[in-house]
């Protein structure tokens, strides 16, 4: 039996509430999408099977390298963590795995799998962490991790990863995440060529003691917190060390990790033809690494990556299978309700993908019609899919409206009576 931490008689008192609208709505666009041939509960059921993960770190409150403001009733520790992202998935039924990070969900890994069994969670790709220093280990990272210039470094950051995978492997994840804070801050100060190949032997190590069962997902990222340079700066590079480390290693696309005007969704397709598209972090973001909330600043654009996700679906694009997760800091809102929030928006996006009419696009696009082939896009983007997505939720047991079920259940209220307030404390950006 599964433990729930909101209670199943507000989520039906609230849906109870909504019932005979979603229901009206439902029918409307099930009449709509059947006009064009589509069937809205074919669209519902892939909608329903969709699942993204989210990460231990995102339910506590983030902050920026000024300032952190804690709101109530914060998580202590992994535990809370994981009460905290059962409320997420019980509501949207889009949750079913935390993504874990180490050392700062570090605990005894039989606990751990039992909590997550408790309350019906499962446990996506681990996340190592050689971009911080952990209270006394013997060498630092300031000057770098899997490629620093010290021998004894290295070996050291190269054992943390080791240690992910002995953990993930008692948890039942497949996949270890690397994603380094290596670079430079200054011209001269490191040698790119140099650094490079320290990276990839380094790597390859990791790579070794790697489950045949497993995917490793490196993760680039332009800048930050090395401001001149990063080892990992781009796709190129991330796809050079997949392509050299062999089969099981994929490149991990964090949509914030990007020069504000990349075209991602371009970057996501080069990927898939070559079979190295490993997976996500959804974000959004407007200047840079903002760990905004999914689809809230350029929701097209999530759209747009999605496109080429279902079209690579359909066509049964070789070594397609890419792993979802979610990699955002909250620092202005209740952390569970925008996780909620970027999970329903991520579904969104899959939806409205779904509903592109890809005969007509690949017409136009044949014929070279520039206007009706993108107009093929919009009007499934245009298409107001939420009765799609409450449908998927209420049909598994979740919140016609999540959000609003949420606030009406108490639970952070609840939770602020029994966990005091941290000072402080990491928030956490991978
Ligand atoms: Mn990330």
């Amino acid at each position: 039996m599964t433990e729930q931490k909101i209670s199943g008689d507000v989520i039906a008192q609230e849906n109870e509430k909504r019932a005979a609208a979603q229901a009206a709505d439902y029918a409307a666009l099930g009449d709509r999408l059947a006009r064009n041939g589509v069937d809205i509960d074919t669209i519902t059921t892939k909608v329903a099977e969709f699942a993204v993960a989210v990460p231990s770190w995102g339910v506590g409150t983030g902050g920026t390298r000024f300032a952190r403001f804690p709101g109530a009733g914060e998580p202590r520790h992994i535990f809370d963590k994981l009460d905290d992202c059962s409320v997420i998935h019980q509501l949207t039924r889009a949750t079913p795995t935390v993504s874990l990070h180490i050392p700062w969900d570090k605990a005894d890994a039989k606990e751990l799998k039992a909590k997550g069994d408790a309350l019906g969670l499962g446990f996506d790709a681990m996340n190592s962490n050689t971009f911080s220093d952990a209270p006394g280990q013997a060498h630092s990272y300031k000057f770098g991790s899997l490629s620093h210039v010290d021998a004894a470094t290295r070996a050291q950051a190269v054992e943390h990863n080791l240690e992910c995978i002995e953990i993930g492997r008692a948890l039942g994840s497949k996949a270890l995440t690397v994603w380094i804070g290596d670079g430079s801050n200054f011209p001269g100060q490191s040698h790119f060529t140099r650094q490079f190949e320290r990276y990839l032997a380094s790597l390859a190590e990791i790579y070794k003691a790697l489950p045949d069962d497993w995917r490793l997902f490196t993760e680039h990222k332009m800048y930050e917190p090395a401001f001149y340079s990063t080892v990992v700066q781009d796709w190129g590079t991330n796809y050079l060390i997949a392509n050299t480390l062999g089969e099981k290693a994929y490149c991990l696309v964090d949509l914030g990790h990007h020069a504000p005007n990349t075209n991602i969704e371009m970057i996501v397709a080069r990927l898939i033809q070559f079979g190295k598209l490993g997976g996500f972090h959804f974000n959004d973001s407007k200047y840079g690494d903002d760990d905004l909330d999914a689809g809230s600043v350029e929701p097209y654009r999530l759209f747009l990556v999605f496109n080429e996700l279902v079209d690579a679906e359909r066509r049964n694009a070789g070594g397609f299978h890419p792993a979802h997760m979610i990699d955002q800091s909250h620092n202005v809102t209740d952390p569970i309700e925008s996780l909620i929030s970027s999970a329903n928006e991520i579904r969104r996006a899959y939806a409205q993908a779904l509903l592109v009419d890809r005969s007509a696009l690949d017409l136009y696009q044949d014929s070279n019609d520039a206007l009706m082939a993108t107009e093929t896009l919009k009007r499934a983007y245009r298409t107001d899919v939420e009765p799609i997505l409450a449908e998927a939720r209420l049909r598994t047991g979740g919140a016609i409206d999540p959000v609003a079920t949420y606030r009406a259940s108490g639970y952070r209220a609840r939770v602020a009576s029994e966990r005091p307030a941290i000072a402080g404390g990491s928030g956490g950006i991978v």
